[in-house]
C-alpha cells in the first residue's frame, strides 16, 4: 500500500547513505525531497510540513553517534519521528469493565463498518472474550441480514430482534447481550453518504443510550484527503476514540494512515487489510513505519550497533587499539560480524575497525571481497595472526593457495592491515578524550 511513498524515500536515503560526512545542505535537500514524497502519497500538506521540520530540528546539527554513519543516523531520525506521527505506540481499545462492555462501530455509508464488525468479533473471540453484535441499521435494506449472515458464518452470537429505531435496537440489544452471557457488544450503526445532522443526531442519542466504552470510526483508506476531513467531522459532532482504517489492502496511497492522527489527535487501532473476517491487524505504529521506510531490517542492525557496539565492544576495541594490540583476528571478527548484519550497501561505515577502503570495494563487488578477506585470514595460524610480521614469502604462498587467492592479494591485505595499525597507534597516543561527540574512529582517515 505504500510502494511509492517507499520508493521514494529509499531513493532519498540511499543518497544519504552514500556520503561519508553530511553538510547542513545535504540534510536540507533529503528534508525537501521527503516532504515531496508525503505529498504526493497524499499526506495532508500540513503533516508533511511539520513532519519535515520536526526531522529537520532533530538532523541538522545534531551529534553524530558513535559507530553510525551521519546519513543512517538521519533515517534514524525520520524513522523515529514517522512512529510518532503514526501514534507512538499501539492503542488497544477499551474493552475492559463490567460486561457486557457496549463498543459502537461508527461510520460513513460503505466505509466497511460491517465487514470490521464481523472482523473485530473474531479478533475478539481469539483473545477469549465473547462477542455480540447488534446490526442497528434500520434503513438500508439487507444492512440487518449482512450482519446476521456474518455472524452466523463466523459462530457469533447476534441480535435478531425486530427492525426499529436505531437507539431502541441497540438498547434491547444490551439486554440480550445479558442473556446471551457476552461480555463485549459490537454495535454496526447506520452510514450515510456525507456527515449530515440527522446521522450525528441518531449517533448522540445512541451513544447518550448504551455509554459506549469505546467509539470506533471505521475509515475507508482509499479515499485519501477526504477520509481526514470525515474524522475531522466526526470528531467535532460526536467523538470517537479509535480509529479503524480499513481497504488498506488495496492501492490506497495511505496518505490518511500518515495524516489522521496528527490531524485528530486520534489513535489509529486497526487496519483492515481484506474483505474477509480475519483481515484485521491491531495497529503497530513502529511496524508500520518501518514498512513505509522499507527498512526493518536496517534499523534493528543501527539500533544493534548502538547498544552491542557501542557500550561493550567499542571499549574493548579501543583499549586494543591504543595498546596496538589489534589484530588479524579481531580484524576477522569485525569482518564476519559485518556479513552477518544484512545488505553491505547499507551498513558501510557502522563498524568500528573496518576501513571504508575496505567497505568501498565490498560495495562495489556485493561482498566477494570480503569473502576473501575472510579466507585470507582464515587461511593463517593463529600465531600469524596475532604477530603477522612472522609472515615470510613461503608463508605467505601457502596462505593465498590455502584460501583461493593470490599471493599479491594477501599482501596487499597485511599492508592495508599495516597502515592501519600505525595510524591506530597514532591515535592511540594523541586521543586523550577530543573530538566531542564524533565517532571514535571517525575523524581518522580511511575509518
Ligand atoms: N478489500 C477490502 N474490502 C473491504 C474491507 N473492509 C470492507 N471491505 C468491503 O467494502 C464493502 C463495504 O463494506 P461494509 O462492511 O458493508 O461497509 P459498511 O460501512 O457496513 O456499509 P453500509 O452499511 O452500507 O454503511 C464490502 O464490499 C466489503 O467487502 C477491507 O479492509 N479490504
Ligand atoms: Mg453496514
Amino acid at each position: 500500500m505504500f510502494e511509492d511513498l517507499s520508493s521514494r524515500l529509499e531513493g532519498v536515503f540511499k543518497s544519504l547513505r552514500g556520503r561519508g560526512v553530511l553538510t547542513e545542505d545535504n540534510v536540507r535537500e533529503a528534508l525537501r525531497e521527503i516532504r515531496r514524497a508525503l505529498l504526493e502519497a497524499d499526506v495532508h500538506y500540513k503533516v508533511a510540513k511539520d513532519f519535515v521540520k520536526r526531522v529537520e530540528e532533530r538532523a541538522v546539527g545534531q551529534e553524530v553517534l558513535k559507530g553510525i554513519h551521519p546519513g543512517q543516523q538521519v533515517v534514524k531520525v525520520v524513522h523515529d519521528e514517522m512512529v510518532q506521527l503514526l501514534g507512538g505506540t499501539v492503542a488497544e481499545p477499551n474493552i475492559t469493565g463490567s460486561p457486557p462492555v457496549p463498543v459502537m462501530v461508527v461510520g460513513l455509508q460503505g466505509s466497511g463498518k460491517t465487514t470490521t464488525c464481523a472482523k473485530l468479533a473474531n479478533w475478539l473471540k481469539k483473545k477469549g472474550r465473547r462477542p455480540y453484535l447488534v446490526p442497528a441499521d434500520p434503513y438500508r435494506p439487507a444492512a440487518r441480514d449482512q450482519l446476521i449472515k456474518l455472524a452466523q458464518a463466523n459462530g457469533h452470537a447476534v441480535y435478531e430482534g425486530p427492525e426499529e429505531d436505531p437507539v431502541e435496537i441497540c438498547r434491547r440489544g444490551m439486554q440480550e447481550a445479558v442473556r446471551a452471557a457476552a461480555d463485549v457488544v459490537l454495535l454496526d450503526t447506520a452510514g450515510r453518504l456525507h456527515v449530515d445532522d440527522e446521522l450525528m443526531e441518531e449517533l448522540r442519542q445512541v451513544r447518550a443510550t448504551v455509554k459506549p466504552h469505546e467509539i470506533l470510526l471505521v475509515v475507508d483508506g482509499m479515499i485519501g484527503q477526504d477520509s481526514v476531513n470525515v474524522a475531522e467531522q466526526f470528531r467535532e459532532k460526536l467523538g470517537f476514540d479509535g480509529v479503524v482504517l480499513t481497504k488498506m489492502d488495496g492501492d490506497a496511497r495511505g496518505g490518511a494512515a500518515l495524516s489522521i492522527r496528527h490531524v485528530t489527535g486520534v489513535p489509529i487501532k486497526f487496519l483492515g487489510v481484506g474483505e474477509s473476517a480475519d483481515a484485521l491487524e491491531p495497529f503497530h505504529p513502529d511496524r508500520m513505519a518501518s514498512r513505509i521506510l522499507n527498512m526493518g531490517d536496517v534499523l534493528t542492525l543501527v539500533e544493534r550497533a548502538q547498544e552491542s557496539v557501542e557500550e561493550g565492544e567499542a571499549e574493548e576495541l579501543q583499549k586494543k587499539l591504543r595498546k596496538n594490540e589489534f589484530t588479524l583476528e579481531d580484524f576477522r571478527t569485525q569482518l564476519r560480524r559485518l556479513k552477518k548484519m544484512g545488505p553491505l550497501s547499507q551498513i558501510m561505515g557502522m563498524l568500528p575497525g573496518v576501513p571504508k577502503d575496505a567497505l568501498q570495494e565490498v560495495e562495489k563487488d556485493g561482498g566477494k571481497s570480503l569473502t576473501r578477506v575472510e579466507a585470507i585470514i582464515s587461511s593463517m595460524t593463529p600465531a600469524e595472526r596475532t604477530k603477522p610480521s612472522i609472515l615470510d614469502g613461503s608463508r605467505r604462498r601457502r596462505i593465498a593457495r590455502g584460501s583461493g587467492t593470490s599471493v599479491q592479494e594477501v599482501n596487499q591485505l597485511l599492508k592495508q592491515f599495516g597502515d592501519m595499525r600505525k595510524m591506530m597507534k597514532q591515535m592511540g597516543r594523541m586521543k586523550k578524550g577530543k573530538g566531542k561527540g564524533r565517532g571514535r574512529f571517525a575523524r581518522f582517515p580511511g575509518m
